[in-house]
Parts: structure tokens; sequence; C-alpha cells
């Protein structure tokens, strides 16, 4: 390995943006527009980035002035760029005052987050803020934060009590109505800790939806390696992603103030409902699917099951007769093409996207990504075998055990309610009563379907019970 660490190049840019939660994603797709529209327009734009939590980020990449490596891998070849956007590293667990006391920074005007479903504290069935949740609690009691709508809610204080603007909030997770679950859970916390607080943040402040996507595996230990011996340089936190790439923006920001996102290729829009939907629906609901069925025909990715002749035919039936039928497309947009395309890019061997990465925090993620398109086909009585299937493959996945009795590693902040119900005498019915998850008035609708799929998965085993259905 070569023994140069990689260093910064391009000079350093005054910081006007902090990031929360600053993971390989946002890396690889945040961090270079906002690069890219620095380059193009100029503005002080550079990032702060924070951890939640753990310091490795920051450690990583302090001895590199905060740049990394990102390296896009496309069928026919690879190219290697230098990220020079994030200008230094906070970790919040460490230091919360200096977080709040960037966040309040008057040169500071967007926060944009990646913190994962998760990182909202709301119940995924409902949006609203769980106020049971133990970071929450803890804000409630404590000025300094743990939780990011803390964070945010206590630097707009800071900002409120000197007389300055407010930052626009920026989500980048993948949730539906992102800027309006953010705005909801902020403004539930702020108007308990001072209600003439939370009556600012709402005049005042913007909370721009965004839809976000680019595929972005984890980065693996023999990643490093492979990009240090292109680069020439030692980079401990470079991120691999595809060629793929594309951000719509809501155009709603405090002041206007804003890197140039357009004139890189960012939509600019009104309104990113019907883009969120699209995508949360035919890209991450797909990806959940393959996901748990995939995981539990034995395929360690994504372009292994699309490798399989079963999984390929059931997610192409997926798209065309249960989400495309429910979808309504942004303006402009032919659903066919856009589910060709991502068959394209399930397919690209040169991603390594685990399917055991992907079934994370499936509580979080199934509600917008699977549940709303079967809502939508049991109102219209359309029949949806597939998506059943699908969640009744997380129902199984959830046990902590495959179909062949080896362990699995559940990764999801329910685990330990998810493995009480799903090892229960009833699990289907146990973890359809689990509201967080499914809402009173869809669960009783999903319960002799999801048995049916649930007994197919059990008796006849993932493949053929998708290929019973296709
Ligand atoms: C994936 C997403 O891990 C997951 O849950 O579905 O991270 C997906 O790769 C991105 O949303 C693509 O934009």
């Amino acid at each position: 390995m070569p023994a140069d660490r990689l260093t910064r190049t391009a000079p350093a840019v005054p910081v006007g943006i902090v990031h929360l939660g600053l993971g390989a994603f946002f890396r690889a797709h945040g961090a270079i527009y906002i690069q890219e529209a620095m380059a193009r327009s100029g503005g002080d734009w550079g990032i702060l980035g924070v951890s939640l939590q753990s310091p490795t980020m920051r450690d990583q990449l302090a001895p590199q002035g905060g740049t990394y490596l990102a390296l896009e891998l496309g069928p026919e070849g690879e190219t290697l760029r230098h990220v020079q956007s994030v200008q230094s590293v906070l970790v919040a667990r460490e230091n919360p005052a200096a977080v709040l006391e960037a966040m309040a920074d008057p040169a500071v005007r967007i926060v944009s987050l990646t913190v994962t479903e998760k990182g909202y504290c709301h119940a995924p069935s409902t949006g609203d803020l769980n106020l049971d949740h133990p970071d929450i609690v803890h804000d409630l009691a404590h000025p300094l934060p743990v939780s990011a709508p803390g964070f945010l809610v206590r630097a707009l204080a800071l900002r409120h009590a000197r007389g300055l603007a407010p930052f626009s909030v920026m989500t980048c997770d993948n949730l539906p109505n992102n800027g309006r679950v953010v705005r909801g859970v902020v403004l539930d916390l702020a108007r308990r800790i001072d209600p003439a607080l939370a009556d600012w943040i709402a005049a005042k402040a913007r909370f721009p939806a965004t839809m976000v996507d680019r595929i972005v595996p984890a980065t693996k230990p023999e990643d490093i390696a492979r990009v240090a011996a292109l680069a020439g340089a030692m980079d401990a936190a470079p991120v691999l992603h595809e060629p793929f790439r594309q951000w719509v923006v809501e155009d709603d920001f405090v002041g206007d103030q804003r890197p140039d996102l357009g004139a890189v290729g960012v939509q600019m829009v009104a309104d990113v409902t019907e883009y969120e939907h699209m995508k949360l629906r035919m890209l991450n609901g797909t990806h959940s699917s393959l996901a748990y069925l995939g995981y539990l025909s034995g395929h360690e990715t994504i372009a292994d099951c699309m490798a399989d002749p079963v999984l390929d035919r059931f997610v192409q039936s997926l798209w065309s007769r249960e989400i495309i039928p429910a979808l309504t497309p942004p303006a402009g947009v032919r659903l066919q093409d856009y589910a060709a395309a991502l068959h394209a890019r399930y397919a690209n061997p040169a991603i390594r996207h685990r399917t055991w990465q992907i079934a994370m925090d499936g509580s979080q993620k199934l509600p917008q990504r699977i549940l709303g398109t079967l809502r939508t086909n049991l109102a219209a009585h359309r029949p949806c075998p597939g998506l059943m299937l699908a969640v009744a493959a997380w129902m199984v996945y959830v046990r902590g055990t495959d179909l062949t009795g080896a362990a699995i590693e559940v990764k999801d902040p329910m685990a330990a309610d998810l493995r009480a119900a799903a090892t229960s005498a009833d699990p289907v019915g146990a973890l359809l009563a689990l509201r967080a998850v499914f809402p009173a008035d869809l669960a009783p609708h999903l319960d002799a379907p999801l048995r049916a799929a649930h007994a197919a998965l059990i008796q006849a085993g993932a493949k053929a019970a998708m290929e019973s259905v296709l």
C-alpha cells in the first residue's frame, strides 16, 4: 500500500453548510454536487461534517484535511475523484457545544442531514415525533442534545436568541415528505421547550424536501487497498459509487441562500412529492424486497440477485404489475423507462451492494417503501402477491434465523421487539400488531395475504414462493 497519505490540494473554502451524519452516501452524492456547484458558480459553501456518534470518520478524514477519494464504478470503467468540499469534521458525542456553536455561526445558512430514517426519532407509520425515544427524553431535559432534532432545535434557539436568521434545514434521507417530517419533529420538540421559539421557526425557517439517489455500498476493507493502489496515496475513507445520480430539491431556502445546484444538474422544483414516491417505491421498495427475498435465497449482493433468473423476473413483475400501476409519475417521466434504468443499475456487477446492508432497519423503511404501495393497491382491489411476499420475507428475516436455520445478525432499532414477535406462536399477527410499523387501519387488510405468503416461504422456500407468484 502507498505510504503517502492523501492531503488537501485545493484551498479551504469558508463553511456555509453544516452536515449532520457524514456517512458514505452524502460524501458520494451531496458533497460532490456541492463541490461542482462551487467550482461552477463560486460561493462560500464549504461543508463542516458532523458525526453524531462515532469518532471514526473524523479520525479518518482529519489527517487528510477533510478530503477523500470517490471511485465511480461503471460497468465499463472507473473514474477517481478527489472530493474537497468537506472542510473538517466534528463529533457531536464528544463536544455537542462545539457543534451547536458551528450551527449558530452566521456564515452557516444550511444544515443538511443524512441521519438515516431512524435519526428523525419519529414513528415511521405516522411521521410524528416519538416522545418515548430515549434521545428525545434526554433532549427535552438537557440543553446539550444527542439527537438530530435536538441539535436542530437547540441551534435554532441560539440563533433566535442572538437575533440571527434561521438556517434552512435540508434533509437528504429516504423518507416520504422528508421536509415535512423534519419540520414536524423540529416544531414539536421546539414547542415543548419554548413555544415562542417554535413560532419563530414555523414563520422563518425553511425545510426544503429533497429526493436523493445514488447507490453507494458501504466501503469494505479491500476497497481501501484498491483505491490506494489506483490513487498512489492512502485514503482511510474512500467512497465507491455507481455512475448514476439524481437530486431533486424543493427550491425553498431562507433568503434564497443556497449553492448553485441547478447549474450542476440538480433539479430545482416547487414540489418533490411525485419524485419521492417514484424513487422510494420503485427503487427502495424493490431494493428492500430483493434484500429480504435475496438474502433468504442465499444471495450476497443485489447484482447476485439480478444474475438469478427467478429474482430478475420477480423484480420486473413487481415493477410492472404492482408498483407502476399504483404510482403517479412526475411530469415528463415514463415509469417503464425508469424501471428499465433501475434494472440496469441493479445488474451493474462492479457494485457489490450487500442484501444484508439494505435489510438493515427494515422497521423504519417498510412503511414508505412498500406499505404505501400495498395501501393504494388494496384500495384499487389490485392483487399484490409479490410485495406481500417481500413483507413476509422481512417477517422471517427478523426472527434472526434464515430458512435453513442459520443465524442472521439483524440490525434494527426495534430488533428485540421484532425478534420476540417473529418467534412467537403467531408471528404474522404479533408483527402486524406493531403500530410503529403497521397503521391500525391497514393491518387487518394485510393479515390474510401475509399469512399465506409467510406460510409459502416457510414451506416452499424463497425461490419457489417467488416462482409461484410469477
Ligand atoms: C438502500 C438505499 O440501503 C438501502 O436501504 O435501499 O441506500 C439506496 O441504495 C439508495 O437510496 C439509492 O439512492
